[in-house]
């Protein structure tokens, strides 16, 4: 009897620490940061807009949906659309120095949206569509705040851009990424994504991956 009772005790044991494992690894959508890679965090409202936009970007080699600026852990998309997390939507982005740097990155996030509407762009309205330069490093931090400077006389009413550390990032729902793609008649995209997208085609002097 007693040999039973330890036999399903350690089988307990065993199944508990499988499930909690693997509940965990299944769970956790917090991407880890590569200091070796070039990487960039931004948030200018919808990142189905977004993320299109700059992976239209000659140089930038992918961009991916995800919550940052948040005090909670794994956040799902409902929970930051319930604006309750602190999560704004954001991209991080791959991009490659030798043909795009950081302050042209900075660039594009100013010609992409309208830094002075304080959590709000466009339709979308809450703190979760705030306007924000998450940086990685303080060279960043530097050339974001350079970029609020140069940018000023570009907008009739001041800049709300929020400036922070980028403290952790967590990759959106799969189906979330490459949305604006995948979705093309998807009546948002059609009303929202895409004229932002063109308008940032013809105003934006970078170089598009199209027109190459
Ligand atoms: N208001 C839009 C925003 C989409 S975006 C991913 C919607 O709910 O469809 O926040």
């Amino acid at each position: 009897m007693r040999t039973y009772y330890i036999a399903a005790l350690a089988l307990s044991i065993v199944l508990f620490n499988a499930c909690s494992l693997s509940g965990q690894q299944k769970e956790t959508r917090e991407v880890k940061l590569d200091k070796k890679q070039h990487i960039a965090a931004f948030a200018e409202g919808c990142f189905w807009c977004s993320e299109h936009i700059f992976e239209e970007l000659a140089g930038v080699d992918s961009a991916v949906s995800g919550y940052a600026g948040g005090h909670t852990i794994n956040p799902t998309y409902e929970e930051v659309c319930s604006e309750r997390t602190g999560h704004a939507e954001t991209i991080l982005v791959y991009y490659n120095p030798e043909i795009i740097s950081y302050s042209q990155l900075l660039d594009a996030f100013f010609n992409s949206h309208d830094p002075t509407t304080k959590d709000r762009q466009g339709p979308d309205v809450g703190s979760s569509y705030r306007s924000a330069i998450f940086y990685l490093n303080a060279e960043q931090e530097k050339l974001a705040l350079q970029a609020v400077v140069k940018w000023k006389g570009a907008f009739k009413d001041p800049i709300v851009t929020q400036i922070a550390p980028l403290d952790k990032f967590y990759r959106a729902e799969e189906y979330h990424q490459n949305y604006a793609n995948d979705n093309p008649y998807n009546p948002y995209i059609r009303n929202v994504s895409m004229p932002r997208f063109n308008a940032f085609k013809q105003e934006c002097k970078l170089k598009m991956k199209s027109n190459n």
